[in-house]
């Protein structure tokens, strides 16, 4: 099969409806006007044979040097099985599932600590997908330094992909492609030519032209060798400003603590502000439960905030369409817009939540949270729920800083990781709430900051109790530096 021809592989593909011309939807919410859906593949078993003899025959031609192979789930996993079993070769499966609460394993297979993995992927756009198995190849102490891909869609996957130290191998380009289909009178040069152009100006890692908004394009940062210092988080380029600042504040007063200030009378909150105001690097509220709200009030504590070195996050859990939370977050007896730094939004309704809410937020310098995952027990944010938040915080990163999450859930260091039930014993509420500890939640979860409400509110001192968690956080914030640095 060595002699197999691209040319006529173009064909086939073609005519499986694998490659498509007309206006389709990418991940990213781009329109493109050419579709590569390789997922048709496992229909056509010679199909699916001779891709896979191409691409372990690029492995032999690059003379590539690896421990296992990883598919990247689904399109590129029976691929990958193919080659493995015809040339025994051993192989890893990466779990797509985001990891829950619990700790079950992200990829499957035997691997040691240290081992090289070639990744293969169908399709490359960005090269997301690649990167985001690879970091979690990476996070179980394997390394990737080559991955192969079928068709490269040439929108600057191959340079993200450097940049990040993976090399990417293409088989088939998207002119060799376009070139092939032309020749063969599939498609006229009317139809190539304006694909050439859409995907020239739609460079999703050098993105110039008009392409500055194309939502795939602000996704891209470094990926840390290891554990970085919230310091250094908040000076890392493509940090939001205002996650840079609470970073600069947990640094600077060693808290990775939120106060979930759950009182219901003003004077309350504000006494709390005022007193624990310097252990804490944000206080969350509940404006709603105020049983006294004024306006007044949302000056002093916008003093308070000042004065104490905190940021104010309202935990409004915006979940309704990009209209309405617009007004609920602008308007309305609390205008939280005008005092809350942070709020957070369910991504139940599609990007339309954040859409609404950054149009209010943005022009302010505001951010928002995504809810990824939730703390009670029975919670639907798992899973494919909790990617799509993940998804959605990439594609509005001009708003987004981060996630109310149980867990970390990407290893993106702009976005910050908020973790609430929180107590110094494990345990629960008999409302379903489940707590975990400071060291758990830092330390093992690899989450930023920890919120903790009834662990100080009902605490017979509660600023003695602020004390123990600002110190057990920050006692395994810097266990987990110092560890990864060794
Ligand atoms: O999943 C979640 C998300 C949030 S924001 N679980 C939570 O408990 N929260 C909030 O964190 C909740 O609304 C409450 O204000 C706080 C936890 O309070 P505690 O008293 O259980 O620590």
């Amino acid at each position: 099969m060595d002699d197999i021809s691209i040319d006529s592989l173009i064909l086939k593909l073609h005519d499986a409806n694998a490659v498509k011309f007309g206006e389709y939807k990418l991940k990213s919410g781009l329109l493109t006007p050419i579709y590569i859906d390789l997922r048709v593949l496992v229909s056509y078993p010679a199909l699916m044979n001779e891709v896979s003899s191409l691409i372990y025959k690029r492995m032999q031609e690059e003379s590539l040097q690896f421990d296992s192979v990883c598919g990247v789930p689904y399109t590129a996993l029976p691929l990958a099985t193919i080659i493995c079993s015809r040339h025994e070769l051993p192989m890893l499966i990466r779990r797509k599932e985001a990891k829950d609460y619990g700790t079950r394993k992200m990829v499957e297979g035997k691997f040691s600590e240290g081992d090289k993995c070639l990744v293969i992927e169908d399709t490359v756009t960005s090269g997301s997908s690649i990167l985001e198995t690879a970091e979690v190849l990476h996070k179980e102490g394997l390394k990737v330094t080559d991955a192969i891909v079928l068709m490269d869609r040439e929108q600057g996957g191959v340079e993200m992909l450097a940049s990040q130290g993976i090399r990417l191998l293409p088989i088939i380009s998207m002119f060799k492609l376009l070139n092939v289909l032309v020749a063969a009178e599939r498609i006229d040069s009317q139809t190539a030519q304006s694909v050439s152009k859409f995907i020239k100006e739609n460079d999703t890692f050098s993105p110039k032209k008009n392409g500055s908004d194309s939502p795939a394009i602000k996704k891209l940062c470094v990926e840390p060798k290891h554990e970085l210092s919230y310091a250094h988080r908040a000076e890392l380029p493509n940090v939001h400003s205002l996650a840079s600042k609470l970073l600069k504040i947990m640094e600077e007063k060693q808290s990775n603590l939120c106060v979930s200030a759950d009182v219901t009378s003003c004077k309350e909150l504000l006494q709390l502000a005022e007193s624990l105001g310097p252990k804490i690097c944000m206080l969350k509220t509940h404006v709603d439960i105020l049983k006294d709200y004024t306006v007044d009030f949302s000056h002093k504590l916008l003093d308070l905030a000042k004065k104490n070195n905190f940021l104010i996050f309202e935990d409004r859990k915006f979940a309704d369409i990009g209209n309405t939370v617009k007004h609920q977050y602008e308007g309305g007896v609390y205008q939280i817009s005008s005092w809350s730094h942070v709020v957070n939004a369910h991504v139940v309704p599609g990007p339309g939540v954040v859409k609404g809410l950054g149009a209010v937020g943005k022009p302010l310098g505001r951010g928002c949270l995504l809810i990824a995952q939730m703390s009670s027990q029975g919670s639907l944010a798992t899973g494919e729920y909790t990617k799509a938040a993940l998804q959605m915080a990439e594609e509005h990163c001009d708003f987004v800083i981060g996630f109310i999450c149980g867990s970390k859930i990407t290893e993106r260091p702009e976005f910050i990781h908020m973790t609430p039930g929180v107590q110094l014993q494990s345990g629960g509420d008999s409302l379903g709430q489940t707590y975990t500890t400071p060291e758990e939640v830092i330390f093992n979860k690899r989450s930023d900051v920890i919120i903790v409400g009834r662990g100080i509110l009902e605490a017979p001192d509660r600023l003695q109790a602020a004390e123990s968690y600002r110190k057990s956080g920050w006692d395994a914030y810097t266990k987990r530096v110092n560890q990864s640095s060794h």
